[in-house]
């Protein structure tokens, strides 16, 4: 027997946009529920409500400018703000759903301009995801799904960027820890993957809690 206590597992779901990434979250969140797994969801940029969470909403609808610099450290602080929680929880034995982490952070700055490295430092040494899903979509299927909303990010050349990121951060990680997703499916196949992968972890991991980009 090992002595290291069971904690609970930290999942993470990315995507781009018209994935059904919202859609997608919701129903694991349902589906963890019924089957008895307590759960919490947490969504990054975390309640757009906080002094942090109000800049960067402010900031995707275009209501201010901001230095690019500047708002990638204001959505890195708006997940060390909830760093420790997330360990409480996993700790207590509440498995964490996370719509959207640093990833997204990386992929977003990144498909700006800046460094891949140094999109990647402030987040150095968060809470690393036992598993991360990235739903992806080409630009075509998110066109037939009706195009963008009006937020900052939703263009289509933008979207072509980050999923050129994204798939570039995926290589660096194990088939074990993330796991891309066809999310051009029908939704019900989908969140038939999305369970299939998460189901794996739901009795728990003995293994410590990792640290990202460590
Ligand atoms: P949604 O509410 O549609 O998920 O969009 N973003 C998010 C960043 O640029 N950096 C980040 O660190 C995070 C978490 C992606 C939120 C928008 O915020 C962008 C789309």
């Amino acid at each position: 027997m090992s002595n290291i206590p069971r904690r609970a597992a930290f999942i993470a779901i990315e995507g781009l946009d018209r994935s059904g990434k919202t859609t997608q979250v919701a129903t694991l969140q349902t589906r963890l529920q019924a089957e008895g797994i307590p759960v919490k969801l947490l969504k990054f940029p975390v309640d757009r409500t906080t002094a942090i969470g109000q800049m960067i909403d402010s900031y995707l609808r275009s209501q201010s400018e901001l230095d690019d610099r500047a708002i990638h450290l204001l959505f890195s602080a708006n997940r060390w703000e909830l760093a420790a929680s997330i360990e409480q929880l996993l700790a207590a034995g509440t498995t964490v759903v996370c719509d959207r982490y640093a990833f997204s952070g990386v992929a977003f700055s990144t498909a700006k301009g800046l460094s891949l490295d140094w999109c990647r430092s402030p987040d150095v040494s968060l809470p690393a995801p036992d598993l991360t899903l990235f739903l992806d979509i080409t630009p075509e299927q998110a066109r037939s799904r009706g195009g963008y909303g009006e937020e900052r990010y939703e263009k289509e050349e933008m979207q072509r960027k980050v999923r050129d990121v994204f798939h570039q951060i995926s290589s660096e990680f194990t088939a074990a820890t993330w796991v891309t997703i066809d999310a051009g499916r029908e939704r019900e196949d989908v969140a038939e993957d999305v369970w299939n992968f998460v189901r794996q972890l739901t009795g728990g991991l003995s293994s410590p809690l990792e640290r990202l980009w460590e």
